[in-house]
C-alpha cells in the first residue's frame, strides 16, 4: 500500500471523514474489548455511540500513562494475544514500562507512516537508508526499518553504538539517509572529524530522519552544515506507535501528522479544554485504526500546536510545530526516557544515601550527561575516600541497570545540596538549548 500519495493530499474534508469513522469505531472497539476503557467511559457517562461529529470526541475521557502502567501487561490489548504480532515498550518508569503492541495489520501501518518521512525527503528505492536509532523494545530502531523497507530503500539495521564501525559503513555503503537521534548523528559527525575525515564530503548523505528527543533550530543546522545534508524532524511515542505519527516535509515547517491513522487535539494542560489551531497547549491523541493498542485520547504530555494553514509542500495533513518540552517531570537522556521517580526508586535501595539529590544535565560533546549528586546519609564517614569511591561506582551500576541510561554519581557531604523553600530544584539543565 505504502503512501498511496493520494492519500496525502486528499481534501481535508475527506480526511476528517476519514478520522469520524476511525475515531467511532476506535470507541466502540475499546468499550466492547477493554475493561478499562469499559469502566473510564461508564464513569465519565459517555456513551461510545454518542459520537457523531469529531467534536463530540472531547467528551470522552483522557486516558494517562499511568492508566497503560496500571493495566500492564496486556490489559490495554483489543484483540487476542494470537493476533498480536510484535511488542515494544517504553523505557520503564518506576519499573513498569508502557507496552505498545501490534498485529500484522498494525506493523504495515507503521512501516507506512515512517515511509512518509522516506517520501518527504524525495527517496525512495534508490536511496541506502542507515539506521542506528536502537534496534529493541525501543520503537526507533524497527519503526524506522520496517518505514525503509516499505520505501523500498535498501535498508541497513545497524542500531545504535560503535561509533567508529557506523562511520565505516556509512562511508563504504554509500549510505544517502539517516535515521538515528538527533545528539547521535552529531556524535557520528564529531567522531568522523576528530578520525580526520570530512563527513561533508566522505559520506553521501542526502537526507537525516532524526527525532525522539528535541533539538534547536540551531542544532539542526550545525548538523546539516556538518553532514551537508537536509534534517527532517520525526515524531512519535510508543503508546500510539512508534516515530511515525508525524514527520516533517522538505519544507521544514512543522511535522506533517498521518491523520489517516491519528485524529490529534491540542488541550490546556491544566483545564482539559480543547484549543484553537494555533494556540501551543499538550498534544492528545486517538487512534484511528490501530487494532492492537488503541488508544483514546492519549495525553502524550507534549507541548506544541497545530500551524494554522497549509504547508507549502500542498500536503493536506496538518502540521504540529516542533516540540517544547513536556508538562510532566520526564526527562529524555540520549532518547531514553528518564522519571526523577526512577532515580530515588534506585536510591532508597542504598542505606548509605540520604534523600536529597540533585540531577545535573549537560552536553559533552553534543551528547548528554547526567551527573547525580547525591548527599550521603548523616552518621556514615566521608572522609573514607575508598569507600566513597566504592560506593560512587555500586550506585552508578545501580542505577545503569534501572535506567537503561549511564550517569555519574557524585557522593556529597550531608547537608551540601542548597535547600529550597519552595519546590526542591531536583534537575538543572544545563543541555545546549535547554539553559
Ligand atoms: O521516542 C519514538 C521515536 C523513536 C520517535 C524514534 C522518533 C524517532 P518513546 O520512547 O515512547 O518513543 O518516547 C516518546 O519522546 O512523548 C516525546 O516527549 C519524545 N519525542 C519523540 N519524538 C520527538 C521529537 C519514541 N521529534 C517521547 N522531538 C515523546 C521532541 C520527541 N521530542
Amino acid at each position: 500500500m505504502t503512501s498511496s500519495k493520494d492519500i496525502l493530499t486528499l481534501p481535508h474534508d475527506q480526511l476528517e471523514s476519514i478520522q469520524l469513522e476511525g475515531v467511532k469505531q476506535t470507541v466502540a472497539k475499546c468499550y466492547e474489548n477493554i475493561p478499562f476503557y469499559r469502566d473510564s467511559f461508564d464513569a465519565a457517562g459517555f456513551d461510545p455511540r454518542s459520537v457523531q461529529t469529531l467534536d463530540d470526541l472531547a467528551r470522552a475521557p483522557f486516558t494517562t500513562k499511568q492508566d497503560l502502567r496500571d493495566n500492564y501487561p496486556y490489559g490495554m490489548l483489543a484483540v487476542p494475544l494470537k493476533d498480536v504480532r510484535e511488542i515494544h515498550m517504553s523505557s520503564g518508569t518506576t519499573g513498569v514500562a508502557t507496552v505498545g503492541a501490534y498485529t500484522d495489520r498494525d506493523l504495515e501501518i507503521w512501516g507506512d507512516c515512517f515511509a512518509r518521512g522516506v517520501f518527504y525527503a524525495n527517496g525512495g528505492e534508490n536511496d541506502v537508508m542507515h539506521v542506528c536509532y536502537g534496534y529493541g523494545l525501543f520503537t526507533g530502531g524497527l519503526g524506522a526499518h520496517y518505514g525503509g523497507v516499505a520505501a523500498g530503500c535498501t535498508t541497513i539495521p545497524m542500531s545504535a553504538g560503535n561509533t567508529e564501525r557506523q562511520i565505516r559503513v556509512l562511508r563504504e555503503m554509500g549510505s544517502t539517509i539517516l535515521c538515528c537521534t538527533p545528539s547521535y548523528a552529531m556524535h557520528i559527525a564529531d567522531t568522523a572529524i576528530a578520525m580526520g575525515l570530512d563527513p561533508a564530503k566522505d559520506f553521501h548523505l542526502r537526507a537525516g530522519i532524526h527525532g525522539a528527543e528535541a533539538f534547536s533550530d540551531n542544532f539542526r543546522a550545525d548538523l546539516e552544515k556538518k553532514l551537508d545534508y537536509k534534517v527532517l524532524d520525526v515524531y512519535g511515542l510508543t503508546e500510539t506507535m512508534g516515530p511515525g505519527v508525524a514527520v516533517e516535509c522538505w519544507e521544514q515547517n512543522g511535522l506533517h501528522l498521518a491523520e489517516d491513522h491519528f485524529f490529534a487535539e491540542i488541550i490546556d494542560p491544566e483545564t482539559g479544554k480543547r484549543l484553537p489551531d494555533g494556540e501551543w497547549g499538550e498534544l492528545v491523541i486517538t487512534t484511528i485504526d490501530r487494532e492492537a493498542s488503541p488508544v483514546v485520547r492519549y495525553r502524550t504530555r507534549d507541548i506544541t500546536r497545530i500551524i494554522p494553514g497549509q504547508c507549502a509542500c500542498g500536503r493536506t495533513h496538518r502540521r504540529i510545530d516542533r516540540l517544547h518540552g513536556r508538562t510532566d517531570d520526564m526527562l529524555i537522556i540520549r532518547g531514553v526516557n528518564v522519571f526523577p521517580s526512577q532515580i530515588e526508586d534506585v536510591m532508597k535501595t542504598v542505606p548509605e544515601l540520604a534523600s536529597w539529590y540533585q540531577v545535573e544535565l549537560t552536553t559533552v560533546s553534543h551528547l548528554d550527561r547526567v551527573t547525580l549528586k547525591v548527599e550521603l546519609e548523616q552518621g556514615f564517614d566521608f572522609d573514607e575516600i575508598a569507600a566513597i569511591e566504592r560506593l560512587q561506582r555500586s550506585v552508578e551500576a545501580k542505577m545503569k541497570t534501572a535506567l537503561s541510561v549511564g550517569l555519574k554519581v557524585k557522593i556529597v557531604e550531608p547537608k551540601s545540596i542548597p535547600r529550597s523553600e519552595g519546590k526542591a530544584k531536583r534537575v538543572i539543565d544545563l543541555r545546549k538549548g535547554n539553559e
